[in-house]
């Protein structure tokens, strides 16, 4: 008997979310997805009017009709307010368990699990767990044990399960999910891929430092497909979808030379389309770009992040000095790969001066393509901690962030002395990198003015220069999202995955044996049954 699972997302493809479809697909469950475009509130617009776009009637008619045995709810701290808005109302009219996982439900679950709605929070990767526990709904079991999982019984209690091992060979995992993502214009030109998992670095404003300690002990943290996994994968959706540019989403690309030069080898025969992926400056080296610049790499993502060696060595623990950035970005160059440099603004502590030396450096880097960030404490990071301590995020500041607020956009939620510097810079960043020489002194003039609306015009209007490889694909996602939810939004796509008769929806019970007869969850951990491997799409 299958289980119905029913997922939410808004805004871009989650490959994470993907991972989680098939793995259920392929034990025979049915799934469908709900998506909302989100053209009201992302990195480049905050235009509640657009927010009828949304069609959150369409899309609980859609739900309603799947009649879900369970809903999938996916949360990365931006889209938090967003996921529980709609996680209220699934509750409301569908009335069946939900479960919340991705960044914020890792970093908060004890927040996440308080609100009514929600039953089960994963807290670390989700293949295996969210399998476990559809599989025990599937046979009628008891949930309340299963391993990354808390589960909230009817009485309240909240049953907080250590995680689970991690699935070490990636290999075992499903391809993603595509279809359903594609139907809802949430991609176009651009395949995304992950081709492992972790990063070895340790950086205070990323999540990866706090993960490698929650999963301490639970197996590899850092992970790595097989070279022919990966192509299985790219050439089974290049058969099925038109796309012109492969995008390598793994946190750290560059890491292992030899895995990439491999990697090089194949795909330059078997794909050859353009890619980009991230990099960490220390991990460019000129043995990784020959081997890149020959197998068509197009962009690398690279983080400056502060122009400080100061602020990059005791805030953000990146210790690399100036030369070092200033070497690997020409080195990235003479291979004719273009670059996407990232910076980041208003830090708990950063000075002014500090500050102008991030726009000075990536302005020197010469990068194709740049960002800039304002600072964003993410829950549970160290410099979230740092924030603290050194009284800029106020109660008030740390209650916006569990409730997601403002971490999509430029605005700054510290009590920071100098946010409107850090704002004006973030915003003019991307324009004064391309910007001619004659221009940049007035832009200068700009930021010391504090002239915000005009930068905020020109940041707007100049996207299509400043951004001209995300932004060609950008547009034709909206493009793609606004016609799937005007022509699709509440009717089931081509994929629609049910084919059971319709019936009562099947419960999640959370009956656990007396106190004394529970095991501890490390012996639940260990005595686990993993999914047998061989789950590999074919
Ligand atoms: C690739 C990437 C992107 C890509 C997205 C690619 C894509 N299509 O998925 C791009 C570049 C577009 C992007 C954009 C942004 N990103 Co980003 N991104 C990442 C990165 C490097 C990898 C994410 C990933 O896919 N991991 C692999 C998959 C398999 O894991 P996963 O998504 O975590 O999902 C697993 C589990 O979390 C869990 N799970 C997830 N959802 C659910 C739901 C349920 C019901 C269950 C049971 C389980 C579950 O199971 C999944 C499978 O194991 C991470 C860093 C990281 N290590 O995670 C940052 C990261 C996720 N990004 C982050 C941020 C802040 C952003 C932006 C807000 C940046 C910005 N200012 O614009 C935007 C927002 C995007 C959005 N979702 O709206 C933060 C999020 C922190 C937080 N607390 O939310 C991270 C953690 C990096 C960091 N700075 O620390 N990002
Ligand atoms: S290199 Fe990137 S993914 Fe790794 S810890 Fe730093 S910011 Fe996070």
């Amino acid at each position: 008997m299958v289980v119905r699972v029913l997922f939410w997302y808004r805004g871009i493809e989650s490959l994470g979310l993907g991972y989680l479809m098939s793995m259920l697909t392929h034990h025979g469950h049915e799934i469908d997805l709900i998506f909302e475009p989100g053209l009201d509130d992302n990195t480049v617009f905050d235009m509640p009017a657009l927010a009828r776009l949304n069609r959150h009637d369409a899309l609980v008619e859609r739900a309603k009709d799947f009649r879900p045995d369970l809903v999938c709810i996916g949360a990365p701290t931006n889209l938090w307010s967003h996921a529980a808005r709609m996680g209220e109302r699934l509750k409301r009219e569908l009335d069946v368990p939900i479960v919340v996982g991705g960044h914020h439900a890792q970093a908060l679950p004890e927040y996440v699990m308080d609100h009514w709605w929600v039953d089960v929070v994963c807290i670390g990767e989700g293949e295996l767990a969210l399998l476990e526990l559809v599989e025990r709904m599937e046979r009628g079991e008891d949930c309340s044990d299963v391993p990354t999982m808390w589960v909230k019984g009817a009485d309240g209690t909240v049953y907080r399960n250590e995680i689970g091992m991690l699935e070490n060979d990636l290999d075992n995992l499903p391809f993603p999910e595509k279809q359903l993502w594609w139907e809802w214009g949430a991609f176009r030109d651009v395949l995304e891929v992950f081709t492992g998992r972790g990063c070895p670095f340790k950086c205070t404003f990323c999540n990866i430092h706090y993960q490698r300690e929650i999963f301490d002990g639970k197996g590899d943290f850092l992970r790595k497909r097989s070279v022919e996994n990966v192509m299985q994968e790219l050439e089974q959706n290049l058969a099925k979808y038109d796309a012109s540019f492969i995008s390598l989403h793994d946190d750290n690309f560059t890491t292992s030379v030899l895995w990439v030069e491999e990697f090089c080898e194949v795909y330059k025969d078997r794909i050859g389309l353009p890619w980009y992926c991230f990099g960490y400056p220390t991990t460019i080296k000129p043995r990784l770009m020959k081997a890149m610049s020959a197998a068509n790499c197009s962009m690398i993502f690279m983080g400056i992040d502060s122009g400080d060696e100061e602020v990059r060595r005791q805030l953000y623990e990146r210790p690399m000095v100036d030369e070092l950035i200033y070497e690997k970005a020409a080195l990235i160059h003479e291979h004719g790969i273009r670059s996407f440099m990232s910076t980041i603004y208003g830090s708990p502590g950063e000075t002014p001066e500090q500050m102008w030396k991030t726009l000075e450096m990536v302005d020197r880097t010469k990068p194709t393509q740049c960002s800039g960030n304002v600072f964003y404490p993410l829950p549970k990071t160290k410099l979230y901690d740092v924030a603290v301590e050194l009284g800029q995020l106020s109660e008030e500041g740390q209650e916006k962030v569990r409730s997601g607020v403002s971490s999509f956009h430029q605005d700054s939620i510290l009590d920071h002395p100098h946010a409107d510097l850090a704002e004006m810079l973030a915003k003019v960043t991307p324009v004064y990198v391309k910007a001619p020489t004659w221009a940049k002194p007035l832009l200068r003039r700009m930021v010391e003015r504090r002239m915000k609306r005009t930068a905020q015009v020109l940041y707007a209007v100049l996207i299509p220069i400043t951004f001209s490889t995300i932004g060609k694909e950008a547009a034709r996602i909206t493009l793609a999202s606004i016609k799937a939810i005007l022509t699709q939004g509440g009717r089931r796509g081509a994929s629609s995955r049910r084919t059971t008769p319709r019936r009562p929806p099947r419960r999640m019970v959370v009956d656990p044996p007396p106190a004394s007869a529970v095991a501890s969850p490390v012996e639940l951990v260990a005595k686990r049954d993993r999914p047998a491997s061989g789950v590999l799409a074919d």
